[in-house]
């Protein structure tokens, strides 16, 4: 394992002023997204939206690394130019998602564990040479009556530790994604307690799997009210709740934690990421592993048709350069109206 190589790309994927698009949605996700626009998911159609997305004129400045899917990394620009070469000519990471996917925890309903560990090894070889540098593996936590059990958050975490593990070993940066879903009726302050529970055993396994914390990112939820939760907490709430709970469980090695935004609205999430990086100086890079919060606009501007190819980069451009913002405290919602 090269150490230093890895702190190098870590560091790079958390530089500030930039952040990461998350457009690693399998075959199942992205058809929900192209259902929205009436848009058939073909491979041509999987691939054309890539394209609008990966070459968005000024969304680079904005971006540090893209995740992509097992179709993707292998897919290529109308020109020819394999996805993952295209992004680092343009100064964008390659990076990969490399879990099969959330399954039904046998003996634990309402729970699941993220399958994909076998073969690991031999895929993450196959990933390194098209081009990727790092990765993704995404565990879920659901809230509910009676969970989530210890059992199933210290399986999930256990999973995240031998992924972080084969990874690097292969030298490919980790993204490490324990997602505590925001879909519930749950409270902030549970929200707060369980996450406060997960990260304390991610970091548990992570350190008996001898992970080189320099050399991980951390893709965490934030501290938020269930959606479906009748009180709702105000942004500011949400921004010291979320970094509260980072700075007693993220230990300070860590170069840089790169949120998902889990169904928060595209200016939500951009505003509570700019609030969290108004909350003076921190050990860690803060930043974003947005797709929907970075996808939504973007999609519906294209809507799948090259008519809409301008108007959906307009969209991705301007939401990576407020977020890009925002990972330096500098987004105020006035700038939504003057960004385009
Ligand atoms: C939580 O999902 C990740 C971040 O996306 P949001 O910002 O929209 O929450 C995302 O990378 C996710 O893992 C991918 O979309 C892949 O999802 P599936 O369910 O298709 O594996």
């Amino acid at each position: 394992m090269n150490r230093s190589e890895l702190e190098r790309v870590a560091r790079a994927l958390v530089v500030k002023g930039k952040g990461i698009l998350a457009a690693d949605e399998s075959s199942g996700t992205i058809k929900k997204r192209f259902d929205v626009i009436k848009l058939d998911s073909t491979e041509e159609h999987r691939r054309a939206y890539r394209e609008m997305l990966f070459t968005a004129p000024g969304a680079a400045d904005s971006l540090s690394g893209v995740i992509l899917f097992d179709e993707t990394i292998h897919q290529k620009t109308r020109d020819g130019i394999p996805f993952p070469d295209y992004l680092a000519q343009h100064g964008v990471i390659p990076g990969i998602k490399v879990d099969a996917g959330a399954k039904p925890l046998a003996g634990f309903p309402g729970e699941t564990i993220t399958e994909g560990l076998d073969g690991l090894r031999e895929r993450l070889l196959e990933y390194r040479k098209l081009g990727a540098r790092f990765a993704k593996w995404r565990a879920v936590i659901d809230i509910g009556e009676g969970i989530p059990t210890a059992f199933a958050v210290r399986a999930n975490a256990h999973a995240l530790a031998r992924y972080a593990a084969l990874c690097q070993e292969q030298e490919i940066v980790p993204i490490v994604e324990p997602e505590v879903l925001m879909d519930g009726a749950h409270s902030i302050d549970r929200c707060e307690e369980v996450t406060d529970r997960v990260l304390e055993e991610v970091f548990h396994a992570l350190h008996e799997h001898r992970i080189y914390l320099e050399g991980m990112i951390l893709k965490p939820n934030m501290v938020i009210s269930g959606k479906k939760s009748p009180t709702q907490a105000g942004p500011e709430q949400v921004a010291q709740s979320t970094v509260r709970c980072l700075k007693r469980r993220v230990p300070a090695a860590v170069p840089g934690i790169a949120f998902l935004s889990g169904g928060q609205s595209p200016e939500e999430a951009t505003l509570h990421l700019s609030l969290m990086n108004q909350l003076g100086a921190l050990p860690w890079s803060l930043t974003f592993s947005y797709g929907r919060a970075l996808q939504d606009t973007a999609l519906k501007g294209w809507g799948g048709t090259s008519a809409g190819l301008a108007a959906g980069q307009t969209e991705l451009a301007k939401r990576a350069r407020l977020n890009g913002l925002a990972t330096l405290g500098r987004y105020q919602p006035a700038l939504e109206s003057q960004a385009a």
